[in-house]
């Protein structure tokens, strides 16, 4: 093309751009009363700016082509900083290396917006392959901390060029943009991920959630842990104790992991987390609730029942479809409670709530009844009672 044709693309695309990040989003219809999801997921790759994908200048790049694209947006942390909410999202590039990238929104819900710059992540003296899932954590330190899977080639394995070894990189900052690298998380297990810092000290410690691992997949006999760290400079637990572990014929039969930190309560901490079955068309990845004590965070005290969050409709498919998977979430100064959750590891959605209707879910919702006749009894209860509230109260619904 020529000079022409290319500076006209060039300002089409970024026309287009604008359009696209500015496009306001809207509740969905059916909600299930706990919350709302929205029409629109929050972040696609469609949201990169066209300066991260494209070499723009005409010498080098006349063909107006993608030189570094980007498959997919998803697994953010969140946090709201400055009157902004902000999310650290996994962007994908074409060659499989994620980068973490700061959206930030005037409203938590739609204008999402890239930082003009990537965070270029210091590494250790054992540089990564790869990173990705940062939990953000405002801890009462006075640091942001991002908690993140780093990953390397398992040297042990040579001849298996997929064998890796996760474990948990720590960085932290205050401003989202400088970032100091801190040394990854030592522990007794084999390998790390889905590790968070708990916001609050705890006994004096720094209290970390882990999933160890005993391969790169498998978690062996492992689900939510906390260890204890007297410093996050070199952050080491000696023993993790278990507070959520796998169960048969649950969501969480073949895995779980912790979600974004969790959010504190007059009754207790409110934690979201992903579980994950094994079904015949592979793993499918739900998000779950619990609440822990508040004074001993790794007692569990409620847990509804089932899923919190399932993949639904369009979000079943993707790079690997039938996920949901969180590790962010805001709860603001009026109540609201912005739930962001990734679909089938492709893009970023917004669900809404009030910390009102998430306490009312986590204390009110009924936990797993344990065995099927059980838990058909206990649907029949509220049958029997909403068919008395039927006839008394809305004699003129038909059913
Ligand atoms: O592909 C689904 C998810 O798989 C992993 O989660 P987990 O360690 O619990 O199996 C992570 O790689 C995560 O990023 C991914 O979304």
């Amino acid at each position: 093309m020529d000079r022409n044709q290319f500076d006209k693309k060039v300002e089409q695309m970024f026309r287009n751009y604008n359009e696209f990040i500015n496009r306001k989003n809207e509740i969905a219809e059916n909600g299930n009363g706990i919350f709302d999801r929205y029409i629109y997921p929050a972040i696609t790759r469609n949201h990169i700016p066209p300066f991260w994908q494209y070499d723009l200048n005409y010498e080098t790049n006349p063909h107006l082509m993608t030189r570094l694209g980007v498959n997919t947006t998803f697994n953010a942390g969140a946090i709201k900083l400055d009157g902004k909410y902000l999310m650290v999202v996994r962007t994908e590039g074409f060659d499989v290396k994620s980068i973490f990238a700061v959206v930030e929104s005037p409203n938590g819900v739609d204008q999402w917006r890239f930082w003009d710059h990537p965070i270029v992540m210091p590494v250790t003296d054992d540089p990564e392959m790869n990173v990705y899932d940062m939990r953000v954590t405002q801890h009462e330190d006075g640091w942001i901390y991002g908690l993140f899977c780093a990953e390397r080639k398992d040297l042990s394995q040579p001849d298996d060029s997929s064998a890796a070894l996760a474990s948990c990189g720590i960085a932290r900052t205050k401003d989202m943009k400088n970032w100091e690298r801190l040394p990854d998380l030592k522990s007794n297990a084999a390998q790390q991920r889905n590790c968070v810092l708990h916001p609050e000290f705890v006994n004096g410690k720094y209290m970390i959630y882990t999933r160890p691992q005993a391969g790169f997949i498998d978690t062996g006999d492992s689900g939510i842990c906390v260890g204890f760290s007297d410093t996050m400079d070199n952050a080491q637990i000696d023993e993790e104790i278990m507070v959520d572990a796998r169960q048969y014929h649950t969501v969480k039969e073949v895995k779980n992991g912790q979600g974004p930190a969790p959010i504190k309560t007059e009754h207790g901490w409110i934690h979201l987390a992903h579980g994950v079955r094994r079904t015949a068309a592979g793993l499918r990845y739900s998000l779950y609730v619990f609440m822990t004590d508040l004074n001993e965070p790794w007692k569990v005290i409620k847990r509804p029942s089932g899923h919190f969050v399932e993949p639904l409709g369009k979000e079943r498919v993707g790079d690997v479809s039938n996920v949901a998977f969180s590790n962010g979430w805001i709860a603001d100064e009026d109540g609201t409670v912005y739930i962001y959750y990734a679909s089938s590891d492709t893009r970023m959605h917004v669900a809404t709530t009030t910390m009102d209707k998430l306490i009312d879910y986590v204390l009110n919702t009924p936990e797993d009844a344990g065995r099927t006749q059980l838990c058909a009894a206990q649907r029949d209860e509220m049958i029997t009672s909403n068919l008395d509230v039927l006839a008394s109260t809305y004699p003129d619904i038909k059913f």
